[in-house]
């Protein structure tokens, strides 16, 4: 079955109001991440390793591939009638795609994740969520929705294989691109995070700046036994948790007092796959889908993972 099939599938269960809208937005990001993935696949083939000299609205140097990624992103979801607006991690302000009210959605991305890492060939990845757009609602206020109304979210993880993987509220389905069709074919049926794992994931260079609490936390972890990954792509690392359990963090530090991961688009739709695989994510005080956005690029703090590990963490 391919992501198309099973998107349509859904669609039938889910949105029979949606009259296709639904399957033709998530086919506008599977095509886009198509695109995505043929280029990393040839990274330093065809000049495209290294930095444009620019820099995002969050100060980092623009890979190159930051920049077709975002690109990708915005044409092929600029062209689908259901869409009304575009968040992205690249763009300061939301894209309007003027619809006169049509469009339905706002999509939300995360263009390419962890793009410091391409040139040291490590895994990237695409984030995206998928909101509705509030009747009436204009700018900034139409995208500033607490994480629970996501109608869908999902990844691709541009590794050892390309793998698409979603949520529409139903569950967690991966999809692993088979290159010879070109095509996202089912190999995760439902996907579910372990209750427990052996694994931790934090940049422990920053250790000495977490609050107090979180120190106790992986100490104990540490006495149990657990051993430490750390990729520093969140959506590889995301991806590992999701399929073997345990927990990653990304704790306030002195450098990133509210936590450096992006809530809109990183922490939200990250946790809508977490929670739908039967694990948790909190931002160390409450439940990250129940935050309330005050800006599109606002940062938080991000502990995700498997119940028993994010449980602890609550308990200490
Ligand atoms: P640090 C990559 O730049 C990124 O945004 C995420 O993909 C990753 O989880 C995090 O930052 C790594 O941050 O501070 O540990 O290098």
């Amino acid at each position: 079955m391919t992501v198309q099939q099973h998107i349509l599938q859904q669609q039938e269960d889910l949105f029979p109001e949606a009259r296709g809208r639904f399957s033709s937005l998530l086919s506008g990001i599977t095509l886009a991440t198509k695109m995505i993935q043929a280029k990393i696949r040839r990274a330093g083939l065809a000049d495209i390793i290294g930095s444009v000299g620019a820099t995002n609205v969050q100060g980092e140097t623009q890979q190159k591939l930051d920049v077709y990624a975002n690109q990708a992103l915005l044409d092929c979801l600029g062209t689908r009638e259901s869409v009304a607006m575009l968040v992205s991690e690249e763009n300061a302000e939301a894209v309007v795609i003027d619809r006169s009210g049509e469009g339905k959605y706002i999509i939300v991305f995360d263009p390419l994740d962890g793009s410091s890492n391409i040139d040291v060939n490590v895994s990237v990845g695409t984030i995206f969520s998928i909101l509705r757009r509030p009747d009436g609602a204009q700018g900034d206020a139409a995208v500033l929705q607490p994480g629970w109304k996501q109608v869908a979210a999902g990844y691709v993880v541009y590794g050892s294989s390309s793998i698409f993987v979603y949520t529409a509220g139903q569950g967690v389905f991966g999809f692993t691109l088979e290159p010879e069709i070109g095509a996202y074919v089912l190999s995760y049926p439902n996907m579910r995070m372990p209750d427990q794992g052996t694994y931790y994931s934090v940049n422990e260079a920053n250790a000495d700046s977490f609050p107090e609490s979180y120190q106790r936390y992986l100490g104990e972890l540490r006495r149990r036994r657990y051993s430490s990954r750390y990729i520093g792509s969140l959506v590889a690392d995301f991806h590992r948790t999701l399929l073997k359990g345990g927990v990653f963090l990304y704790p306030p530090t002195a450098t990133n007092p509210s936590g450096k991961l992006r809530l809109l688009y990183e922490a939200n739709p990250l946790a809508f796959l977490a929670e739908q695989a039967g694990g948790l994510a909190t931002n160390g005080r409450g439940r990250i889908l129940d935050v309330a956005p005050a800006s599109i690029h606002q940062r938080t703090s991000l502990v995700l993972g498997s119940r028993s590990e994010v449980e602890l963490l609550a308990s200490m």
